[in-house]
């Protein structure tokens, strides 16, 4: 390890394409040393964020991403399901609350709001809210009114991931463009709020894809807080459906780059922990993921139950991060050179 790799870093916005293939191609040992070392500095090892994901409307997607059941365009046999009433959100909200999840994630199956959705929706976040819960929903592409209104609705996250890289993004989705996603993340951000923006490898996609999409990431004006990195769930129906198996090192590999490129966010590993092991998963946490989604569903597919996930950690000596301590890492960005800093901060800087 060079020695600049021995000292905190600044979080950097100017990564080369050069560096980030650089780091994908590091034998796996040095590379996850290295992430876990960029890690460390930055955050409690053993503490993992749980967020709860709710699927608050369900199929009947005008959009047609190539590896979702919820888009019209695909056959994949799914019931869809109106907009949720309050009541039914707030009381999975609460059993979320119960369970140890900080944040209550809110998706719909929207290429955008409709207005008279957005109206209910707005209700619901500050219901979720009032509940002391952190807020995240995940509604398709805004207006830079609606982002504004959502804040002030008391929406804490907005998720909209990027999915994949730029020259890759057309092979899977054509409905919608690239720079739309960049415009509702840019508005999301002129409004006050948090980004959670990653995206799904295991689409086919190359390695260079990976690259171009954690260097898309890493060199956003700011970083997202949240970093989703989901692995492709197959779907009967959908297009991706018979896409070859990533290999499991590969996965790693883009958890280890993700934490190393965005020292202080919150990289999640997301969908497709179904189908990971005990051990990939483990493997995982040492490479820098600090977050999950909590509980037995995604938004239309399994997620582990909970008290699987329980003895995982258990086995594996997490514990669960508080909300305050990451509120703490995504509101200073700007102090991230003072070691020291980071280290009083999670009192757990070395081994
Ligand atoms: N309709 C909204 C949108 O696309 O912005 C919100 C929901 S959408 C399902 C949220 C994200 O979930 C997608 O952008 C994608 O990254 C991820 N996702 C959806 N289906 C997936 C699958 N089958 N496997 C892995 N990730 C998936
Ligand atoms: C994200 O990046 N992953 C979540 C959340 N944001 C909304 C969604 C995963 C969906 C997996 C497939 C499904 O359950 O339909
Ligand atoms: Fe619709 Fe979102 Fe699914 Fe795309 S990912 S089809 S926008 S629900």
């Amino acid at each position: 390890m060079s020695k600049s790799q021995q000292t905190t870093q600044a979080v950097r916005h100017d990564w080369q394409r050069e560096e980030v293939q650089t780091l994908f191609d590091l034998p796996l040992n040095d590379l996850l040393f290295h992430a876990q070392t960029v890690h460390r500095q930055h955050f409690d090892p053993n503490a993992i964020q749980l967020s709860t994901l709710l699927n608050i409307k369900t199929g009947a997607c005008a959009e047609d991403c190539s590896y979702c059941s919820q888009s019209v365009v695909h056959d994949t046999s799914l019931k869809v399901e109106p907009l949720m009433n309050e009541a039914t959100v707030m009381e999975s909200a609460i059993e979320a609350k119960k369970n140890g999840a900080s944040r209550f994630c809110m998706g719909a199956a929207w290429r955008s709001p409709t207005p008279k959705g957005f109206e209910r929706i707005l209700k619901i976040i500050s219901g979720v809210k009032s509940l002391g819960l952190e807020t995240c929903a995940t509604l398709g592409m805004l207006s830079s009114e609606q982002a504004h209104q959502l804040k002030q609705a008391g929406l804490d996250y907005y998720n909209h991931n990027l999915d994949t890289s730029a020259e890759y993004y057309g092979k899977v989705i054509t409905t919608r463009s690239y720079q739309d996603r960049l415009d509702t993340l840019s508005f999301v951000r002129d409004a006050g709020m948090k980004v959670c923006c990653g995206g799904i490898v295991g689409m086919g996609e190359e390695q260079t894809d990976r690259v171009g999409l954690l260097l898309t990431l890493a060199n956003l004006e700011q970083h997202p807080e949240s970093v989703p990195v989901n692995l492709l769930v197959k779907i009967e129906g959908t297009p991706l459906a018979d896409t070859e198996e990533l290999d499991i090192f590969e996965f790693i590999r883009c958890i280890a780059v993700a934490r190393i490129l965005m020292p202080q966010s919150l990289v999640r590993l997301s969908a497709g922990r179904q189908s990971l092991s005990d051990e990939a998963q483990a493997m995982c946490f040492l490479a820098g993921a600090n977050s999950i989604f909590y509980g037995e569903r995604l938004l239309t597919t399994e997620n582990p139950q909970a008290d699987v996930d329980r003895l995982l950690f258990d086995r594996l000596g997490l514990h669960t991060m508080e909300s305050d301590q990451q509120a703490e890492v995504a509101g200073d960005e700007k102090n991230s050179s003072d070691p020291t800093a980071s280290s009083a901060r999670n009192g757990s800087l070395v081994l």
